[in-house]
């Protein structure tokens, strides 16, 4: 690539800084084109994909992709954070040190890019204005059309949002490039793959996968590793791996704003896509914001703020239908422009199909190919129980496609947060919901967050994996000073948000769900509006308040009161066994703060008192306050 080609490669709008940014990696990747991406050019770039058969057509306006088959998920152990100080080494971030790293990757991409074009895909994760803009700008360089496609979708992507940067060079930088996938030798001792965050470079070098979780380097790298790492280095805000939706009272007006975390496989996307119970819905309205992240702030009137950075939803279609998530099947509907990813595809009909889209799959199996691109008819006797789509497979579509968006989706600033919430899956212990009113305890709930492992043969059912605020695999510091950064920002807060902890995978002895889950889950989050508004008093645990059985708005659903009773029961005796795991789990994390401890001994003592620990609905005097 000569300077003349990349001049003018490079329109005459991109500033110096980017356009030293892209001659410094073009001459190490060595493309054999440059092309500067703007949305509008979505078109022509589906075009040019659907002619070299990189996307095939799923009807109406929608399109099909089909991975590497090595190459179909984010690769936790080849992904790292670099810095040049080493107490950023934290349990989950694999720190390493940045200039080792940089020297890695910088090497693996060397030449990889020949025979193809490198785009340069400026964006911004956040929607223009807001006061967190500055730390929101990037521009990534890949060397993949789909990654270019899904980007589109994901964030908002042009040189008009980098144009009015207050500072020209503060862009994240990130790099991409996919690599022979054929040679990397994912999963052995030489696997070439590396992920990695260059946190107090503000850079990222991600080698070695074109899956989007790995690729699209707007989203978890930077929207939420870069941005966690910004947001405690400027002391100015928090990234989360949360939901955001709105719960609007149809009648009285009220509107209330709910962020939360959720461990992967807890049902994040389908809460926040939620609609209320069909008997509830002519009084309430739900609100889509965002179901994967939430950049989190305190406004000049010391009021908890947050939006979501990305513009678009990159789902697992697993098990998504029209009863667990009917917003998401109108939102993938005819002429939405979604992209899906290892799902199964007909090749006749441009039909796509995945466990659970509905009860058995297609009857008649002509034309239908599985998610490697297998033909289903041909399938030997052995292979008739694999599944037909990558249990990882996806949809993605910009936000602008959900039927439920919020009309403020885009505001510059944000929506104030009423609740933060954490959702496991827990078989027992866990009640339906349970509210937490003191901000370090609630804190130290998130970090305490975690799915049920259900590793019977080890004699750990019933144990969590850990998962704290759902940030595991995106923790870019040591959690310690994440925990202090957390009490830092919620400390600055006038009016706190209310905590809570939801459950909607309770059991019976038979195994079976003890609550329907998905719409009726909003039954326990208008508790919660009305547990904090001073509507509802709710019953004081150890653990938190829990609602009296009759505070639950339970219009419409056949659910008898014991079964009630028993979703909000607190088994003293195995939170006792909790407690214990908790301690081990937060005694790995360094400079862990004290005011976590102390809400942890706060907790502990409390399991210890004879029950009811205090009359129903009475509170304790340090319960009250809001610190
Ligand atoms: C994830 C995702 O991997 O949101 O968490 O895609
Ligand atoms: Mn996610």
């Amino acid at each position: 690539m000569t300077g003349e080609n990349l001049a003018d490669a490079i329109e005459a709008n991109t500033n110096t800084h980017i356009r030293a940014f892209v001659a410094e990696w073009a001459a190490i990747t060595l493309p054999d084109r440059i092309e500067v991406v703007n949305a509008a050019d979505d078109a022509r770039l589906i075009r040019e994909a659907l002619d070299d058969g990189t996307l095939l057509p799923a009807g109406a306006g929608r399109y099909y992709s089909r991975s590497h088959v090595t190459d179909t998920a984010r690769s936790e152990e080849r992904t790292v954070v670099a810095t040049a100080d080493p107490a950023d080494r934290g349990v989950y971030n694999n720190w390493r040190l940045a200039s080792e790293v940089k020297h890695e990757v910088t090497e693996r991409m060397r030449g990889a890019s020949r025979g193809k074009t490198m785009y340069v895909v400026p964006y911004l994760m956040s929607p223009p204005g807001t006061p967190l803009e500055a730390y929101a700008a990037g521009v990534e360089l890949t060397d993949d059309r789909n990654v270019v496609l899904q980007m589109i979708r994901m964030a908002r992507v042009g040189m008009e949002y980098l144009s009015g940067l207050a500072d020209p060079s503060m862009f994240v930088r990130g790099v991409h490039v996919t690599g022979d996938l054929d040679t990397l030798g994912q999963g052995t001792a030489a696997d070439q793959r590396l992920f990695a965050t260059i946190a107090d470079e503000r850079t990222i070098l991600h080698f070695g996968s074109a899956y989007g979780g790995n690729a699209l380097l707007g989203k978890i790298a930077h929207g939420l590793r870069l941005a966690s790492y910004d947001g405690r280095r400027s002391g100015k805000f928090l990234a989360e791996q949360y939901l955001v939706l709105g719960i609007v009272d149809c009648e009285t007006g009220e509107r209330r704003h709910v962020c939360g975390g959720f461990p992967s496989a807890s049902g994040k996307t389908n809460l926040a896509m939620t609609l209320p119970p069909e008997a509830l819905s002519d009084r309430y309205r739900v609100e889509f914001y965002g179901d994967d992240i939430a950049w989190l702030w305190v406004d000049e009137q010391g009021q908890l703020r947050g939006f979501n950075p990305e513009n678009g939803v990159f789902g697992v279609a697993k098990d998504t239908n029209t009863a667990t998530n009917p917003t998401a099947m109108a939102a993938i509907g005819e002429g939405s422009g979604a992209i899906f990813t290892n799902t199964a595809y007909n090749e006749l009909s441009h039909d796509v199909w995945w466990e659970g889209l509905t009860p058995e799959p297609p009857a008649d199996t002509e034309g239908w190919l599985d998610w490697t691109g297998a033909p289903i008819a041909e399938r030997s006797l052995a292979d008739t129980n694999l599944p037909w789509a990558h249990p990882n497979s996806r949809f993605t579509i910009s936000l602008d496609q959900v039927p439920n968006i919020a009309a403020d989706v885009h505001a510059p600033e944000g929506v104030v947060i009423d609740a933060v919430i954490y959702g496991g899956r827990t078989r027992d212990r866990e009640p339906l919901v349970r509210a937490i009113t003191d901000a370090a305890e609630g804190v130290y709930d998130g970090l305490t967050l975690g799915a049920e492992a259900t590793f019977a043969a080890e004699g750990l059912d019933g144990q969590l994996r850990y998962d704290p605020m759902s940030m595991r695999p995106f923790m870019s510091y040591a959690e310690g000073d994440y925990a202090a950064h957390w009490l830092e920002i919620i400390g600055r807060v006038t009016e706190q948000p209310i905590f809570a902890h939801v459950n909607w995978f309770q059991r019976d002895e038979h195994g079976g769900y003890l609550w329907p889950g998905y719409r009726e889950n909003l039954r326990a989050l208008l508790w919660l509006s009305d547990y904090r508004e001073g509507r509802a008093t709710g019953r004081r645990t150890a653990v938190g308040v829990v609602p009296h059985p009759d505070e639950l708005d339970l219009t419409g659903l056949p659910i008898e009161e014991a079964r009630v009773e028993q979703l909000l029961h607190i088994d003293t005796a195995r939170w006792q066994e909790e407690i214990a795991h908790r301690a081990t789990h937060l005694e790995q994390f360094v400079r862990m703060p004290g005011e976590i401890w102390t809400a942890h001994a706060r907790v502990a003592a409390a399991l210890n008192e004879p029950s009811p620990a205090s009359p129903p609905g009475a509170e304790a005097p340090d319960r009250q306050a809001n610190r």
